[in-house]
């Protein structure tokens, strides 16, 4: 497989240089400002550098709207050149070393010769996401009205059977979990039997749980509505964590921050889910109304904050079920994807370290003292920490970009891109 066009790591070097002398003086500045605050920056840098999240390979290419969909030049047009655009991302940013593959859009016609490409642009596989939520080109039975949960036994099967498919694939890949969100629901009162559809959720996933291999788990992702939807039979994180524990050790909840209704207590969910034992992972993205699938942080950074406290200050307490798959799940249908996806890993990474900043001696002595307004202070002071230095100091000692976005577009890589892969009529390519 080619590459095609890459930024060179002479030209990264080049960039650097550009905003070193600013970058050191704002890290100097910080490191002084925390280590009066008893806070060790280098310790931060650290903790900085050793984060990760998986990128989803249908990001790279522009989303769309139920309308229309409007693609930048230069979108990937095969799995290989989805590789690439991720490649990229984790040159310029070092904290997204894995994709999350979607099977069949990235059914790839020789697995292990796609590990080998992934593995010589520095890449490897994160949870791979299994699709009965449209039918696909000659299929032999429908998913209108549902998959997993389907009246039909056979329909059934058969999204079963596209399960385990993924199962093999993604063993060959090196993924080492299974993420399955299905569309399964009604669009009238009365359509399906609530109790029944649940039931046979169950009967399908013991199924699949039953050929997981001992090293992977599987993730049940929940959604409380589609456009159009009456009632979605996995619903909310209480009934992923009643079929989770149901379904045994291997199977755990994963949180799409976008799977909520409006004003959902998202950071509690996360907290209970975590407390259970049960918190698998999380798509992260952005909302201002429904299932939006924003940029990450770019609507209620202060949400994803919170988010990481509960993680973190969870961490510190050694509670629940710490391995835990962080990925973005976006659509991007405006900008340059590769630039919402370097700008979302950064926001992540952010509220992650301004969560590490939270005086959690002083946060438990408040809540025993009943003092409301110092525990919020101390939340806010982490907070409102810009930690920008600690992220471009993290990316600088991994060889990564100080700053990943005017260095891609200083390399021209979209315009490369545009020229080497013509678009073709009739591509989908990320629409999800
Ligand atoms: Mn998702």
């Amino acid at each position: 497989m080619e590459t095609g066009f890459r930024i060179s790591p002479s030209f990264l070097e080049e960039q650097n240089k550009r905003f070193e002398s600013e970058a050191n003086r704002e890290y100097d500045a910080l490191g002084e400002a925390l280590e009066t605050r008893g806070i060790s920056i280098e310790l931060l840098v650290r903790r900085a550098g050793a984060f990760e999240v998986a990128l989803p390979s249908w990001a790279v290419g522009t989303g769309g709207t139920r309308f229309a969909r409007f693609p930048a030049g230069g979108e990937p047009r095969t799995v290989g050149e989805k590789l690439v655009d991720c490649a990229t991302v984790h040159q310029l940013m070092r904290i997204t070393p894995r994709v999350s593959p979607h099977i069949p859009w990235d059914k790839p016609a020789e697995p292990q010769a796609l590990k080998a490409f992934a593995e010589s642009l520095g890449l490897g596989f994160d949870a791979i996401n299994s699709n009965t939520f449209q039918d696909q080109p000659g299929q032999n039975l429908s998913y209108k009205f549902g998959s997993l949960t389907h009246t039909d036994k056979a329909v059934r099967r058969q999204a079963i059977e596209h399960n385990l498919e993924c199962i093999e694939i993604g063993k060959k890949l090196g993924s080492k979990a299974l993420t399955v969100w299905i569309g399964d629901g009604s669009n009238l009162p009365g359509q399906i039997s609530f109790r029944q559809s649940l039931d046979r959720y169950l009967e399908s996933l013991r199924v699949i749980v039953n050929h997981l291999p001992n090293d992977w788990r599987l993730f049940l992702e929940y959604k409380p509505y589609e456009p159009a939807l009456y009632a979605t039979v996995l619903n909310d994180w209480g009934t992923a964590y009643y079929c989770a524990t149901d379904l045994g050790s291997k199977v755990f909840c994963l949180v799409d921050l976008g799977h909520h209704l409006p004003n959902t207590n998202i950071e509690m969910v996360v907290s209970r889910l975590l407390q259970f034992g049960k918190l698998g992972g999380f798509h992260f993205n952005d909302s201002k109304y429904g299932d939006d699938d924003l940029d990450a942080g770019s609507i209620k950074p202060f949400q994803l904050f919170l988010v990481f406290h509960e993680l973190v200050s969870a961490g510190e307490e050694r509670r629940g079920n710490q391995n835990l798959s962080y990925m973005i799940d976006q659509s991007h249908n405006v900008t340059d994807p590769l630039e919402s996806l370097m700008l979302s890993a950064e926001e992540i990474q952010r509220a992650y370290v301004q969560a590490l900043l939270v005086d959690q001696k002083a946060l438990a002595a408040a809540q025993e003292e009943n003092d409301a307004i110092m525990a919020l202070r101390i939340l806010k002071e982490a907070f409102r920490t810009d930690v920008t230095p600690i992220l471009r100091r993290a990316r600088q000692n991994a060889g990564g970009a100080l700053d990943p976005i005017l260095t891609y577009r200083a390399s021209g890589y979209r315009a490369h891109k545009a020229k080497e892969r013509p678009a073709r009529s009739g591509t989908s390519a990320g629409i999800v």
